[in-house]
């Protein structure tokens, strides 16, 4: 059978028995209420109303007191429309899909559109163009699929760079242009690091024991991802990192440096920095033992200004140096 199809069965021992339509004239048929269905089908029953308010794509009876009920059918379009979301489809097309369907047809559309749920079978730019929708709709569980599934299939490296950085730029993009919530922002934040984390905890016990890897976000600049990002792609390598996180202050930075004597100190900057800034300072002094590599678009293009610190322009040239420093 096929899965979409095995969750919508009922199973007596567990779920509350589908309630017969109300005596209003209304064939009867096997109905489920909102609850039920968003169960059976892994969605919010906020997300099951959205898309009923925004797309027309929900039950189509109600009881005597005006409480939605899906038929076999409503629950068949709307598994539908979740389908061809997950797999990248502008949730206005996958919504135009769900609803033009004829009963007839719907069992081969939604075998069609089943694929994985993850988006393992995806081209990134499709991947992208579904975190940006589920962003849009406040879908932390659609965003969390895809970018589980990007990293499964791709790797921290490939999943970043293919995948979730391209979709970061065009979400700050759309936020800057008034397009997209600073809330769609968060979200999606929110849930990139903790499925990065994810990833590091469940490469399991680091090497910590070798040369120290310090990692930190410049003095007030509360972008921190890129390390998250780059402490996940180094646990891959079996490395542990000292991870200070988002606006670390750059005097902390100069007398932990001093004390720990670290093999790598790399800083991040995605807010423009200044050569007069006390980070930039910091960073363009240190001394051997310590390699400081620069990353992110904030610091100033000055290399005879730079010292022994370096600048990386990607999370792949920032994995690479330091595995080929700490050998
Ligand atoms: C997520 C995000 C946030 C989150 C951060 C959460 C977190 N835990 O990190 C939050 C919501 C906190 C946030 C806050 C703000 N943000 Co913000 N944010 C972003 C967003 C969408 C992604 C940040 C990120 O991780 N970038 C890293 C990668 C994905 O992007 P990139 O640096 O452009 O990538 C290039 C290179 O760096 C390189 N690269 C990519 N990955 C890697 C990895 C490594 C290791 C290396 C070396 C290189 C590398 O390749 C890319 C292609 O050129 C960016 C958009 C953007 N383009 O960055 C805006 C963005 C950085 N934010 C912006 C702004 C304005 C802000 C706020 C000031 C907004 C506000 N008014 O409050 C505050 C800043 C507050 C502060 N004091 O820092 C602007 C900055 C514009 C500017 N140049 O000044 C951006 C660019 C959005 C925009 N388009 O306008 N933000």
């Amino acid at each position: 059978m096929n899965k979409f199809y095995a969750g919508l069965m009922p199973n007596p021992e567990r779920d509350e028995a589908p309630e017969p339509l109300a005596a209003d004239g209304a064939p009867a048929a096997i109905v489920w209420n909102v609850g039920s269905v968003a169960e059976r089908l892994g969605i919010s029953p906020s997300t099951l109303r959205t898309w009923e308010r925004r797309y027309g794509v929900g039950p189509t009876h109600r009881t005597a007191g005006g409480h939605r009920r899906y038929t076999e059918t409503d629950i068949e379009r709307v598994t539908l429309i979740k389908a061809l979301i997950a797999r990248g489809a502008p949730p206005m097309e996958a919504a135009r899909v769900a609803q033009t369907t004829a009963v007839d047809d719907l069992g081969t559309a939604l075998v069609d559109a089943s694929g994985d749920d993850h988006g393992d079978d995806l081209e990134h730019h499709q991947i992208v163009d579904g975190i940006i929708a589920a962003s849009r709709d406040y879908e932390p569980d659609r965003i969390r699929s895809l970018i589980a599934g990007a990293l499964r299939r791709d790797g921290v490296i490939g999943a970043w760079t293919g995948v979730i950085a391209p979709a970061l730029i065009n979400i700050g993009r759309e936020w800057s242009e008034g397009r997209l919530g600073i809330e769609a922002e968060h979200l999606t934040s929110e849930v990139v690091v903790g499925e990065l984390r994810a990833h590091t905890r469940a490469a399991g016990r680091l090497d910590s024991n070798g040369p120290t890897i310090v990692l930190a976000s410049a003095e007030s600049d509360l972008h921190s991802m890129p390390l998250i990002a780059l402490e996940a792609a180094l646990a891959d390598a079996g490395r542990a990192c000292h991870v200070l996180g988002a606006q670390f202050p750059a005097k902390a930075l100069a007398s932990m440096t001093a004390n720990l004597r670290p093999t790598i100190v790399f800083v991040w900057a995605s807010l423009p920095r200044t050569e007069d800034d006390e980070m930039w300072q910091v960073v363009t002094s240190m001394v051997p033992p310590t390699t400081a590599i620069l990353g992110g678009p904030g610091w100033p293009d000055r290399p005879d200004a730079r010292g022994q610190a370096t600048v990386s322009v990607s999370l792949e040239s920032t994995v690479a140096r330091i595995t080929s420093l700490v050998g």
